[in-house]
């Protein structure tokens, strides 16, 4: 049984150690909204809602999601009662349209509780297997493509599983080559963050000769169709982020033949129960899929090892340890890779991770309390 008596809501900023760019946008300081939720019996979890200092990923963003947070979904959770964490989920979207990653971060968090409840790992709660999970890197778009041959090699040295480089029209074709003539045989990936149209296949064709695993996302963020069109031209596998919003895309995307391969992101698609039937559907049909990635701190990657851990994540994710984002994370310890490109999956209850609260307080700029005020 679930009944959160709590919810607190803060915004830390916390600067990155490089500047990301991806084709929509550069992040040099991460705006991240943490949740601390407790339930009525006193158990308490931290959570991170992924959402981005401006909606040029999907259309929410920080400001958004702690509206509807604090106004909409925390009222609507604190006043049900739910046997199981599986229910949160469908009843917040017959409730709230879209704010997914809103929606998410309360969602999440409830699986967490129920795992410490149960005093299981999240990872076992969820179905997952794994002991660990296998790591990928994303390296943003770089000034020529000598500076990404060289980050892409490094990243090859440090045992990263899987290399997947941003692209944007003018910083594709050479880019790949270069990161390829770097990388050797390596698994290496682009994502295109919808940077493209079926205007430019002649450019986007020229990529399949790199041998690559496949190619995130390369058409508009809410399309499915035209990506069909785009998969029957190219050899390259395609992957869906942006577009696979909940399981009945990921249905349209399979039956259209519009990709061959999920990012699976639970907070764009409104939770772990979501982000479990997309897992479920795409395994009934051999299609894998693999966890994506928002620039998390240590707490939102835990929930994202947690649930790499499930059988149908074949592929590696985009869970690199806490030293390629931050100086210092706001857990303890922080997230570590091995050298063969493993993140080891948490094995006590819960979420797994210390979360470093006095860190936390030094970086909070705002805090809201919703439910039991004291
Ligand atoms: O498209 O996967 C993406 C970061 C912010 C927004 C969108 C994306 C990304 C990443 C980051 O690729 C991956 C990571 O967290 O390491
Ligand atoms: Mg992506």
């Amino acid at each position: 049984m679930i009944r959160l008596k709590k919810i607190t809501l803060r915004e830390i900023r916390l600067p990155l150690k490089e500047p990301f760019q991806i084709s929509s946008g550069i992040e040099t300081e991460r705006r991240i909204l943490l949740l601390e939720l407790e339930d009525a019996q006193g158990q308490a979890t931290w959570s991170e809602c992924v959402a981005g200092a401006l909606p040029n990923y999907s259309p929410e963003a920080i400001d958004t999601a702690w509206i509807a947070i604090e106004q909409w979904i925390g009222p609507f959770v604190m006043a049900g009662q739910f046997e199981t964490p599986e229910e949160i989920g469908p009843a917040l979207r017959r409730e709230i349209r879209g704010n997914n990653m809103a929606r998410a971060a309360v969602e999440m968090g409830c699986w967490a509780i129920d795992a410490l409840k149960q005093g299981i790992p999240l990872s076992r709660a969820l179905g997952g297997s794994r002991d660990k999970v296998g790591t990928g890197i994303s390296i943003g778009i770089q000034d020529s493509p000598e500076t990404l041959a060289t980050k892409a090699a490094h990243a090859v040295d440090q045992g990263y599983r899987k290399i997947k480089i941003k692209i944007k029209p003018g910083c594709d074709v050479e880019f790949v080559e270069a990161a390829r003539a770097a990388v050797g045989d390596h698994a290496l990936m682009v994502d295109a963050n919808n940077a493209y149209t079926l205007e430019d296949i002649p450019v986007l064709k020229q990529l399949d000769k790199f041998n690559l695993t496949m190619i995130e996302q390369p058409l508009a963020w809410d399309d499915v169709h035209m990506h069909s069109r785009l998969q029957k031209i190219m050899s390259t596998p395609i992957c869906l982020d942006e577009s696979i919003t909940s399981v009945e895309k990921a249905r349209e995307m399979i039956e259209l033949d519009s990709g061959r391969i999920i990012n699976i992101k639970a907070g764009r698609v409104g939770g772990f129960s979501e982000a479990i039937a997309i897992h479920d559907l795409a395994a009934t049909v051999n299609i894998p899929v693999w966890c994506g990635g928002m620039l998390e701190s240590g707490i939102g990657r835990a929930y994202n090892v947690a649930m790499a851990s499930l059988p149908n994540f074949k592929i590696p994710g985009d869970i690199s340890p806490s030293s390629r984002y931050w100086d210092r994370d706001i857990v303890t310890p922080e997230w570590t890779m091995d050298s063969e490109g493993y993140v080891t999956v948490p094995e006590t209850p819960g979420v797994g991770i210390v979360v470093d609260v006095d860190r936390i307080d030094d970086l909070t700029v705002r805090t809201a309390r919703i439910g039991d005020k004291e």
